[in-house]
């Protein structure tokens, strides 16, 4: 089955293409032709996803799935949640944990609960359906690990002594927010296709 992934974040397609294999023929905005930034306004991060996938099904004409993520930080009420790209006012990861640690300035341990959350959207022939995925874990006082992207240097996994950057792609991979939706919605394409 041929689906585009709506998404312009390198990072976010080598992982989902990591995890999927060869089960689905995944297309990009390139090979599709968009060369449109994908619009996000809703406040939300399940519509902002809505809103992604919308706006290829609505030009394009072809099934595909977006993926919105956010990390949320209770101490911080939430924040930066859909805010996750743009929280320093500019998309510059660096600048982003910079922010966020200097909001958890002298906060311990345990008042650093966070979650990673994954909503995609698949719009299949025209039909919509919404697929979930979180990861509960704290958010370190310092960067450790070069790998991954975004927020994972500060963010460590509830049950692992290291942050998503200083495991493998296939480790993230195993447990991730971003796996974990995609489980379901491969759940869902494959009885949709039986
Ligand atoms: P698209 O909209 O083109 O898919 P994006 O980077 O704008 O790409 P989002 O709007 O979903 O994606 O922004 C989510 C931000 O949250 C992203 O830029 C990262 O900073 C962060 N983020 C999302 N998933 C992450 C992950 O698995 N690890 C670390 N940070 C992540």
């Amino acid at each position: 089955m041929e689906l585009c992934f709506a998404t312009n974040n390198t990072n976010k397609l080598k992982e989902v293409t990591a995890r999927l294999g060869d089960a689905f023929r995944l297309k990009t905005l390139a090979d599709i032709g968009c060369t449109d930034e994908l619009p996000e306004t809703s406040g939300t991060i399940a519509g902002n996803s809505r809103q992604k996938a919308e706006y290829v099904w609505v030009n394009f004409g072809i099934s595909c799935f977006a993926d919105d993520s956010g990390l949320e930080v209770d101490v911080l009420d939430g924040e930066p949640g859909v805010d996750s790209a743009f929280y320093s006012g500019t998309r510059d990861a660096a600048k982003n944990i910079e922010k966020l640690l200097v909001n958890l300035d002298g906060q311990l341990f345990q008042n650093r609960r966070a979650r990673f959350k994954t909503i995609f959207t698949l719009i299949l022939h025209g039909v919509e359906h919404q697929f979930e995925g979180t990861i509960e874990g704290h958010i370190l006082t310092e960067p450790r690990g070069t790998g991954g992207f975004g927020y994972d240097p500060v963010f460590q996994p509830e049950g692992y002594d290291r942050s998503f950057a200083e495991m493998s792609l296939d480790e993230k991979n195993e447990i991730s927010h971003r796996s974990r939706a995609l489980a379901k919605m491969v759940a869902y394409l494959k009885e949709q296709v039986k």
